[in-house]
């Protein structure tokens, strides 16, 4: 690398600009979302961004990670994140070269270089573009989501700001690696890949994955989907672990993700469906990630592995990998997970935790050595490594996997069904809801669960029902009102929560699983598995009367 590392030091001044509070900076699931035309409203991001400098005291003196996944406005918030962050004191920001940097990669940065936090730009899966969405997070100095303490004070603070401060300097370059002093503040522009990289050869066996490939036998195919991985994938599918050159597909970075959704599912990760779905010449193995690298898709040829299962399938094979033959501390999932992992949990006599959706709320469980792997039926998983989800990981756990099982994605997952039986797991989501019809909704189901116990649907009885509340076993906070949850006899169940990451109206996800453990009954059709739970969940929530919805938007 030939670019100029010598600091170059910038002439400030630093102002107070007088503003007043927005009302709508409560961050929802994952961080602030909202449409980019929002952000764009003067002094919006600028308020925000100030009630993060007020609450997150820490970062004056300290470092801060920065980078997103590359949308459109990326490197436009960067540049006043790092004028205000001048202003505000903080002594290094590490910032990735043309402002990217994946989520797991800020949250690796923030834990191998003992920052006081990290701020991520992505809206994840949402669509990018001046009309589509944008979205900041905040990382804490443990790498992960802020929690709801810090995140209920940020709202606060976001409704008394008066006025920000802000550094008057140029523009810092953002394609060249090199560093730049103003003031008080180093700025560094960090190559995005290397420090990631080097984690994931740590932590998995390099030499057999690539001896793999090198057999000509295996090949990959992975969808970037025009968003953060790119770059990612290539370095280390290609350049360090010898895959074809066609196995990263949509590999550059695009502003409006090449007018696609990052969302690597059936759906939109079509592409390399088809790729996976050509006959004997196709790809082995296939996997998408999302806008900012955190989520991923596994699929087999012809053949999808549930995210649910995914889980369970990691961590009943987790002492197989050198990097976790220690054996698991204990797993998590969120609640609308389906409930593969906790058979798996039970055979292996380890404590499986159930969470509200958020990965914020695995931090205190991974910090506290009380698990050591954790995911999400929404395309999530991930380790102690870290404290955020993690795509490429995941991959890089299967491919290892592969190497020592010498089995298909999907003799691995059917050798998993068989051991400890199958669920039928389904997700319908519902978009576009007036916000009043879906909270109406939720709050007619809470009543209606405090009585369901003991009644029968299409032969179903209902064995439990409640209004999902969680209590942190580590710092005892509670969570209240985190999803409606309906498990019946038979270990079905149904769950019903309202999305906290869209950007428009309200989206109503119904989570629909059962049980089977009869391998001659594993090759059913997943909605015709599940049609008495689809029929049950849209009576309960009186769907077509409150919402005129005869069908779900999204089914994963
Ligand atoms: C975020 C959260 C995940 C959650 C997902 C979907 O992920 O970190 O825990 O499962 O949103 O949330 P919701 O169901 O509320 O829309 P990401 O990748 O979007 O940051």
């Amino acid at each position: 690398m030939n670019d100029d590392k010598k600091a170059n030091n910038i002439i400030m001044n630093i102002k107070k600009i007088p503003s007043v509070p927005f009302t709508d900076q409560k961050t929802g699931t994952s961080g602030l979302r909202k449409k980019v035309k929002v952000f764009q409203t003067p002094h919006y991001l600028e308020n925000f961004l100030q009630a993060i400098f007020d609450v997150a005291t820490d970062l004056k003196g300290g470092l801060l990670i920065l980078g997103g996944d590359g949308r459109y406005y990326n490197n436009e918030a960067i540049q006043t994140i790092l004028k205000m962050a001048v202003a505000h004191g903080i002594s290094h920001i590490k910032v990735g070269q043309n402002g990217l940097l994946s989520t797991p990669a800020v949250s690796h940065l923030i834990r191998k270089y003992s920052a006081a936090g990290g701020i991520i730009l992505s809206a994840s899966h949402n669509p990018g573009g001046p009309d589509g969405d944008f979205g900041i997070k905040f990382n804490t100095a443990n790498g992960g989501p802020a929690d709801s303490k810090f995140t209920d004070q940020l709202f606060a603070s976001s409704l008394h700001i008066t006025e920000y401060k802000i550094a008057t300097i140029e523009d810092i370059p953002l394609q060249k690696l090199g560093e730049y002093q103003c003031g008080e503040t180093r700025i560094e522009i960090i190559d995005p890949v290397s420090d990631y990289a080097d984690l994931m050869a740590e932590i998995f066996d390099f030499p057999s994955i690539q001896a793999l490939f090198d057999s000509g036998l295996f090949n990959i195919c992975f969808d970037a989907m025009h968003a953060v991985t790119g770059p990612y994938a290539k370095a280390i599918f290609q350049q360090r672990l010898n895959a074809r050159t066609s196995s990263v597909i949509n590999a550059t970075p695009l502003k409006d993700f090449g007018g696609g959704h990052p969302d690597p599912n059936l759906i939109y990760a079509k592409e390399l469906v088809e790729r996976l779905n050509q006959g004997k010449d196709a790809p082995n193995f296939g996997a998408a990630s999302d806008g900012d690298g955190d989520r991923y898709m596994l699929i087999g040829r012809n053949f999808f592995v549930n995210p649910s299962d995914c889980l369970a399938i990691m961590t009943a094979n987790a002492h197989l990998l050198s990097g976790y033959q220690q054996g698991l501390n204990g797993v998590a999932r969120s609640l609308p997970t389906s409930r593969a992992v906790d058979k798996v949990a039970e055979t292996l006599g380890i404590e499986c935790y159930e969470t509200p959706t958020g990965w914020k709320y695995f931090g205190n469980l991974l910090d506290d050595r009380r698990i050591t792997l954790c995911g999400e039926e929404s395309f999530g998983g991930g380790s102690d490594h870290i404290r955020e989800k993690d795509g490429i990981w995941a991959v890089l756990f299967w491919l290892n996997l592969v190497t020592v099982k010498r089995q298909s994605v999907e003799e691995i997952t059917r050798a998993h069904w068989t051991r400890f039986g199958r669920h039928y797991y389904s997700r319908h989501d519902y978009e576009g809801l007036d916000s009043n019809v879906a909270e109406q909704l939720m709050e007619g189901l809470r009543k209606r669960v405090e009585t369901l116990k003991g009644e029968t649907f299409a032969g179903h009885t209902v064995s439990f029902s409640d209004d999902f509340s969680y209590t942190d076993p580590v710092d005892h906070s509670i969570t209240k009102h985190q999803g409606i949850r309906i498990l019946f006899e038979d270990e079905s169940r149904i769950v019903f929560r309202l999305s906290g990451t869209g950007t428009e109206g309200a989206t109503l996800r119904v989570y629909l699983e059962r049980y089977e453990a009869d391998p001659a009954l594993h090759d059913l059709e997943t909605q015709t598995a599940l049609a008495d739970m689809i029929a049950i969940a849209r009576e309960l929530a009186e769907l077509e009367t409150r919402c005129g919805r005869e069908q779900p938007d999204i089914i994963t």
